[in-house]
């Protein structure tokens, strides 16, 4: 990489030959940018579309997404706003009147409900391990859905108390602990012979529950339960999970909509925690050397993949979060190459509170991967910090009631 004689930003030229090469959408890892999803197959082998959210986050969509990627079946995704981020599209309307996600097409018969879809993949295409309607797997579905329930007591129930906290931090810990013993009894690390349905249904709210209690409770779940640890272990191994898991910033953040509000119990450990999780820098530290986020050590190439996802979206962006002006254009640019360079290096003045802005919206694995976004967020942070006018300046407050900060319209153009 040749480096930059001076102190100077990095044109968006300079960016642009930094910047990682697109992986493959549509034959390559799973991926949360893909309209396609072939596995080395012919396009009339599709016989699947997936309608998802365009934020990849809606823990139903990543269910039958993995399953669809664990059983590498080819299919088509078209994508949807949830209306906690924008306005849902008439021609979506008109087909699920509901609105809600997912939906899936399997040989034009539309089918909605994430465990009817399942069923009827799993009738087209066979079982993805042990059926879903085997006994050990049926207990293991509702096994979910009481864990789903004590976490939503513990996290959205405001005013708890210290008893009732107490109470609530028990209830679920003991359905945690009867997961771990349900995994323990497995042969591996996954609950049954090898990765089967019934993980692919607890993979997306013990994904929430991992990161929100962190967050909003100071409690790590994959330190206080080494089987789930082990089984996180496990799905971080495959690129199936790692092309759909998010992070603990994106999921704190995104949740308090969705649920209809996160209570923080304030304790130290978790103001502390939250701390680290919005602001880094990462990994953050646990005592016995581990990372509560993931076991993957960092690409070599998540600088670079950070920057690709930035300039694909410039435009937007630079509307988005600088109005168009140039200032901000030239702040990016600065942090883009301190992302790349690891030179720290001063924004023009005032940009801060815009660059802070946008680290606080790097959505995973909707924008980028894990690994990247935290390197996108460090150097939005550390080039903040040396705003020369307001090194200070907050970013603007994220919203609690909705997230239409993240509407993904601007994004689209040239995409759909
Ligand atoms: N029971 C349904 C629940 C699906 C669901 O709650 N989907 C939410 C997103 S996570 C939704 O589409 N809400 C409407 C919206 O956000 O626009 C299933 O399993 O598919």
């Amino acid at each position: 990489m040749d480096s930059l004689p001076d102190g100077r930003p990095a044109s968006w030229e300079q960016l642009e030959s930094w910047a990682a090469p697109e992986a493959d959408r549509i034959d390559g890892p799973a991926n949360p940018q893909a309209r396609l999803r072939l596995f080395g197959q012919e396009e009339s082998a599709v016989r699947v579309t997936l309608y998802r959210d365009h934020h990849a986050w809606c823990p139903y969509c990543q269910k039958v997404w993995l399953w669809l990627e664990e059983h590498r079946i080819p299919y088509r995704v078209r994508k949807v706003t949830m209306v906690c981020y924008g306005e849902k599209e008439p021609w979506f309307l008109r087909l699920v009147p509901s609105g809600m996600l997912p939906a899936l097409e399997l040989d034009g018969r539309l089918i909605t409900e994430s465990d009817r879809i399942l069923e009827a993949l799993e009738l087209a295409f066979g079982p993805l391990g042990r059926p879903l309607a085997d006994p050990q797997v049926l207990a293991l579905r509702q096994l979910e859905r009481l864990l789903f329930r004590a976490w939503c007591q513990w996290l959205c129930v405001p005013g708890l108390g210290e008893r009732g906290e107490r109470q609530a931090a028990e209830a679920f810990d003991r359905l945690a602990a009867t997961m771990a013993q349900a995994l323990e009894a497995g042969p591996g690390h996954f609950f049954l012979d090898d990765l089967s349905s019934a993980d692919v249904v607890f993979v997306p709210y013990v994904e929430r529950m991992n990161a929100s209690l962190a967050y909003y409770k100071g409690h790590l779940l994959r330190q206080r339960h080494g089987a789930i640890d082990r089984w996180f272990r496990a799905l971080e191994e495959r690129s199936t999970y790692l092309g759909s898991q998010s992070d603990f910033h994106t999921h704190a953040h995104d949740l308090p909509p969705q649920m209809g509000g996160c209570y923080a119990n304030g304790s130290d450990i978790q103001r502390g925690l939250a701390a680290r999780i919005d602001r880094g820098p990462w990994p953050i530290p646990m005592a016995d050397g581990s990372d509560p986020e993931t076991s993957q050590i960092e690409p070599a190439d998540s600088a670079a993949v950070a920057l690709a996802r930035v300039l694909r979206h410039r435009r937007p962006l630079l509307d988005r979060y600088g109005q168009g002006e140039e200032r901000f254009a030239t702040a990016l640019r600065a942090a883009l190459t301190t992302l790349i360079e690891r030179r720290p290096m001063a924004p023009p003045a005032g940009t801060a509170m815009e660059l802070r802005t946008l680290a606080q919206r790097i959505s995973v694995p909707r924008d980028m991967p894990l690994h990247a976004a935290r390197r996108l967020r460090e150097a939005l942070e550390q080039t903040a910090s040396l705003d020369p006018r307001d090194p200070d300046a907050v970013p603007l407050p994220t919203p609690l009631h909705h997230r239409r900060d993240q509407d993904p319209r601007p994004f689209l153009q040239g995409i759909l």
